[in-house]
C-alpha cells in the first residue's frame, strides 16, 4: 500500500518536472524569438532610414528631418539657428484666412497642418478675415497656434454685403430657382457675398496692403507633405504671380452667363488681353483628354476649367493691378455674383487666365493637399518618402490626372509639363 502510493507520488513528481522543464522551455523558446524578432525589426528599420539617405534632403530649404509633433516648446525639436536663417530668408507674404468664428476648430486644424509642414520654420504672419468682429476664443486660439504674428481684419460692409443697386425681385427668384434646382450654395445669400469679396475685395482690405503675395487657407484643409521649398520665393525668383495645386470644372449652372460678360469685356478692352502670351487656350480648349471625350459639357466657348482657388499663393499687386479691377468691376456690374452664383475660382482663373502670361503661372507639383472633396498627392514614390507625405496617389479623391481634372489641359495649353527631380 505504501509502495504504491510512493509509486504515485513520484510518478507525479516527475509529470511536475517535465512540466516545468516544457514550461521553462517555451518561455525560454519564446523569449529568443521575440529577441530575434526584435532584432530583425531595428536591422530592417536603419535599413529602411538609411534607404534614403542620399535623397532626403539635409540642406538649407527643408532642413534636418523632425519628429512627427506640432509642438513649439521643446527646444531639442527645434534648431534655434536654422530657424533663424529661415525667417530672415521671408519673402514680403502673409497666410490669409477669411473665416467664421464658429469654423475655428477647422481653422485650427488648417493652421496647424501648414505649420507643421511649412510655415514653423519660416514664421509667416497669418491674417485672418471675418464679416463680423472675431471673438476672443478665435483670437486666443489662432494666435497660439500660429508660429508667426496673427492680425485679424473686419471687413467694411460696403465690401461685403449686397449692393444696393441689385434687383431685389430678381436675385430673391434667382435664389430660389437655384435652390430648386439643387445647385450646390444656390440658395446662400452669404455664399455670394463670399465668392464677390474674394473676388473683387479681399486684396484691398487694409491688413494687405502692404504685403506682396498672400497664401489663401481655408478651415479643414490639409497639406499632406513637407514643403521642400518657400513657396513665396519660388513665386519672386520665377517671377510667378499664381499658384494653384488643382484645377477641375466648374458647375455651369453656376455661372450661365458668365463667358458672355467675359467676351463683352474681351471685345472693350482689347488692349488688356496679349492672345499670343497669355493661357486663352487654356479655359477654351475643349479637345480630348489624352485619349478620352471630356466628361464635361459647355454651353459655351469657355470649357470650365478653373484653378481651385481655396489654394492660392498669388501676388497682391496683380489683384491691385488697374486691369484686374477693370475685369472685376465689369464683371460685377453685371450682377452674375447675385443673379446667378459666380464663383471666384472661374473670376480669378479667367482673369489670370487672359490677363497674365502664361508662363507667371505655377503649377505647385510638389504640395500634397486636401479640401473637400478633393486631393492631391505627389505621384512619385521618391517624393512622398522624401518630403514625408501622408496621402495615397491612387484613391479615387487624387484628383491628378482623372478626368474631371483640368491639370492634363494645363499641361497642355499652360507652361508644359516639368519632370520633378528629387535632389
Ligand atoms: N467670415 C466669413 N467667412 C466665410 C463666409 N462664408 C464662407 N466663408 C469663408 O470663405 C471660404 C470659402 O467658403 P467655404 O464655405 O469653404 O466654401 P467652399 O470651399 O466653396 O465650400 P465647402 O468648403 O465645400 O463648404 C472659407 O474660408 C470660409 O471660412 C461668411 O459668411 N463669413
Ligand atoms: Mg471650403
Amino acid at each position: 500500500m505504501h509502495k504504491g502510493l510512493a509509486l504515485v507520488e513520484s510518478l507525479a513528481l516527475c509529470f511536475f518536472a517535465v512540466y516545468l522543464l516544457q514550461l521553462g522551455w517555451s518561455v525560454l523558446s519564446c523569449s529568443w524569438q521575440a529577441k530575434q524578432q526584435s532584432g530583425e525589426y531595428i536591422r530592417r528599420s536603419y535599413d529602411v532610414v538609411h534607404k534614403f539617405d542620399g535623397m532626403r534632403r539635409f540642406d538649407d530649404f527643408s532642413g534636418f528631418p523632425k519628429l512627427s509633433t506640432n509642438t513649439y516648446v521643446d527646444n531639442v525639436l527645434v534648431n534655434i539657428d536654422n530657424d533663424q536663417n529661415f525667417k530672415n530668408a521671408r519673402e514680403n507674404a502673409t497666410l490669409l484666412m477669411l473665416v467664421r468664428n464658429r469654423e475655428l476648430e477647422g481653422a485650427l486644424k488648417s493652421m496647424r497642418s501648414l505649420e507643421d509642414r511649412f510655415n514653423r520654420q519660416y514664421q509667416y504672419d497669418w491674417t485672418f478675415l471675418n464679416d463680423v468682429p472675431f471673438d476672443n476664443d478665435f483670437i486666443e486660439a489662432t494666435t497660439a497656434m500660429a508660429s508667426g504674428k496673427t492680425q485679424y481684419g473686419l471687413i467694411p460692409s460696403e465690401e461685403w454685403d449686397r449692393p444696393d443697386w441689385i434687383n431685389e425681385t430678381v436675385f430673391e427668384t434667382s435664389l430660389q430657382l437655384m435652390n430648386e434646382k439643387g445647385v450646390i450654395y444656390g440658395g446662400s445669400k452669404s455664399y455670394r457675398n463670399m465668392c464677390r469679396f474674394n473676388s473683387g475685395y479681399f486684396f484691398r482690405q487694409e491688413l494687405l496692403l502692404n504685403y506682396d503675395y498672400y497664401f489663401r487657407v481655408e478651415p479643414d484643409v490639409e497639406y499632406f507633405c513637407d514643403f521642400p521649398y518657400d513657396p513665396f520665393k519660388v513665386m519672386r525668383e520665377q517671377r510667378k504671380k499664381y499658384g494653384f495645386v488643382i484645377s477641375m470644372y466648374e458647375y455651369e449652372d453656376t455661372i450661365p452667363t458668365l463667358w458672355d460678360a467675359v467676351e463683352e469685356f474681351m471685345e472693350e478692352y482689347p488692349e488688356l488681353i496679349d492672345f499670343d502670351t497669355n493661357s486663352f487656350d487654356f479655359i477654351t480648349d475643349s479637345g480630348l483628354v489624352g485619349k478620352n471625350t471630356p466628361i464635361i459639357d459647355s454651353n459655351s466657348r469657355y470649357n470650365l476649367c478653373h484653378f481651385w482657388s481655396n489654394f492660392e499663393i498669388a501676388d497682391l499687386r496683380f489683384f491691385r493691378s488697374e486691369r484686374y479691377i477693370k475685369f472685376f468691376e465689369f464683371l460685377d456690374s453685371k450682377g452674375g455674383f447675385y443673379y446667378e452664383r459666380w464663383g471666384d475660382a472661374p473670376v480669378h482663373s479667367i482673369g489670370v487666365a487672359l490677363l497674365m502670361r502664361r508662363d507667371e503661372i505655377i503649377h505647385f507639383d510638389e504640395l500634397g493637399y486636401y479640401h473637400i472633396p478633393f486631393s492631391t498627392c505627389p505621384s512619385s514614390n521618391l517624393m512622398r518618402i522624401a518630403q514625408r507625405c501622408v496621402c495615397d496617389p491612387d484613391i479615387d479623391e487624387n484628383i491628378d490626372v482623372r478626368l474631371n481634372s483640368c491639370l492634363m489641359r494645363w499641361w497642355k495649353n499652360g507652361s508644359g509639363k516639368f519632370f520633378m527631380k528629387h535632389t
